[in-house]
């Protein structure tokens, strides 16, 4: 998995390794805009002593943002969610039975009281989880928020204007 060198300040964590093929893709959102992060396995239900360590050190760690992706009935946001401060994306990963929908459903409906940012299934969520962490940090961070302004135009101008003739 990949790792930034920097001290880190986006924690991205996932319920299991096979969640890596989507969460890699919040990784390189962060690579490429510059945002130092970690990626670690800890599972809600595998490894709740890590998740518990993990989530109540994040802050004094010097993490300002999680990301956490899960897949089935998908714990980990919403316990990460409970046990800091910090703001928590939640990432739905793609299930084989339902497709992702149990993993949007356990994510996105959290009671009121601890909120989980909920992104959509799959890669595109995992992106937006990344771009996310990134408008978030940039609202303290001129030189991010420039970045990321960079970042949206050149996007804006690879999107053709017109469908080409084959
Ligand atoms: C969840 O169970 C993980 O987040 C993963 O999406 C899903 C399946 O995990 P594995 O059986 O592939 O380890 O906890």
């Amino acid at each position: 998995m990949g790792q930034a060198q920097e001290r880190p300040t986006v924690g991205i964590i996932m319920g299991s390794r096979s969640d890596w093929p989507t969460m890699t893709r919040a990784a390189e959102m962060l690579e490429t805009l510059g945002v130092p992060f970690e990626t670690k396995v800890v599972s809600a239900h595998r490894t709740p002593d890590r998740l518990y360590d993990y989530a109540k050190n994040a802050k004094l760690r010097g993490l300002k943002i999680i990301i956490a992706g899960a897949g089935g009935a998908a714990h980990l946001p919403g316990m990460a969610a409970s046990m800091t401060p910090l703001p928590v994306i939640g990432v739905p990963v793609q299930s084989k039975a339902l497709k992702g929908l149990d993993s949007l459903l356990s994510i996105v409906q959290m009671p009121a009281g601890i909120p989980v940012a909920t992104v959509a299934i799959g890669e595109a969520g995992a992106a937006n989880a990344g771009l996310m962490a990134v408008s978030i940090l940039a609202t303290t961070d001129d030189a991010l928020a420039a970045r990321l302004d960079a970042f949206r135009e050149k996007q804006s101008a690879s999107v053709l204007e017109t469908v080409e003739d084959e």
